[in-house]
């Protein structure tokens, strides 16, 4: 399987987030992908590529123009106001405020565009950002071309992000613009199948009310967990788009019998859909060890999910989501694509 992947990303580096009241150092890491496609290259799973250059013009058929007119700008108006470190929002419009005016100032900003405060913006993200895009493009297009399946290795991830904001360290929705663009090209009907611990609540938003992208969420009860509020079971698309939505919101503790139920029923309903491709966003934190999740899954169970996955018999394209047990990321992330590969 070929990877698509950037040196880019090491731009978006040190961003700090808010988290249980201190503002600490992002889980987001470097390392992460470092270790990804350094075990891409200690299994030999196939080349990897740089990404190609794209436009922003498919993105915007996802994401609002005003937002993806923010992001790039971002880092100057915070250091125009004499300030260093990493941008981050502290207010939020929430019931009783006005959601509808963007205001001019960088702090109101922030608050408008972002809906939490672990999407710090450093000097270096927009190029990471956007190279993170570009990854996302450039897989699909390999699988376009005729690969059976490609690995985007995205970062920063993306299924947090809506089509007016980020969240959840994602900023643009890297799997959602893909599937834009495979619809964009020839795809009448595309699958996007969430495994990230957390709910994919972006990408649920962007998709809502279509019938030509079905998505799929398995992912913490947001009862219990971020994003807390999107992600439940009776959330099923509306007009158009009404059965084209389906979350598998699963409590705490939830282990390899459980969450298997789930991608079991799940494959079934991917399958009577009938898409002409899938679109992975596969994130690892639903490993045992992560340090920020609370479900159970262990290395060897990361194997099965591409060995499921593979076979739908689909067209295939993963796209790189969570998973924050640095150590342990690219073992459990390339066990998926090797386990899809029959390895
Ligand atoms: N105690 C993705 O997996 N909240 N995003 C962290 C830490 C945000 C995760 C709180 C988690 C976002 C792509
Ligand atoms: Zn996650």
């Amino acid at each position: 399987m070929k990877t698509v992947f950037s040196p880019r990303h090491l731009g978006h580096a040190n961003q700090l987030e808010l988290v249980a009241g201190a503002i600490v150092p992002g889980f987001e890491l470097t390392s992460r992908a470092e270790y990804v496609s350094g075990r891409i290259k200690t299994v030999g799973l196939g080349p990897i590529l740089p990404p190609q250059e794209h436009d922003l013009t498919t993105a915007a058929r996802i994401h609002r123009q005003d937002y993806l007119d923010f992001l790039p700008t971002i880092w100057d108006r915070w250091t125009a106001e004499g300030r260093t470190g990493t941008a981050l929002p502290f207010t939020w419009p929430t019931r009783g405020l006005r959601g509808d005016v963007p205001p001019e100032f960088i702090d109101g900003l922030l608050g408008y565009y972002a809906f939490d405060a672990g999407c710090g913006i450093v000097g270096g993200s927009w190029d990471a950002i956007k190279s993170s895009h570009d990854v996302a493009l450039t897989a699909a297009g390999l699988v376009q071309d005729g690969e059976r399946a490609a690995f985007a290795l995205c970062r920063p991830p993306g299924h947090h992000a809506g089509a007016g904001f980020m969240g959840g360290y994602c900023y643009i929705n890297n799997a959602a613009v893909a599937a834009q663009w495979f619809r964009d090209n020839g795809a009448k009907r595309v699958s996007i199948l969430d495994v990230d611990y957390h709910h994919g609540n972006g990408t649920q938003e962007i998709f809502y009310s279509r019938a030509d992208v079905q998505v799929i969420n398995l992912h913490a009860d947001p009862m219990q967990e971020y994003p807390y509020f999107l992600g439940h079971a009776d959330e099923r698309g509306t007009g158009e788009g009404e059965g084209y939505n389906l979350n598998y919101p699963m409590r705490f503790g939830t282990d390899w019998d459980r969450w298997c139920q789930a991608l079991e029923d799940a494959c079934g309903k991917l399958v009577a859909y009938n898409p002409d491709v899938v679109v992975i966003s596969l994130g690892v934190d639903t490993f045992e060890k992560d340090p920020i999740s609370k479900f159970k899954l262990k290395t060897e169970d990361f194997a099965k999910i591409g060995e499921r996955i593979a076979r739908l018999n689909l067209p295939t394209l993963f796209v790189m989501e969570g998973g924050y047990a640095v150590a342990e990321i690219g073992v459990n992330a390339v066990s998926v694509l090797t386990g899809f590969e029959g390895n």
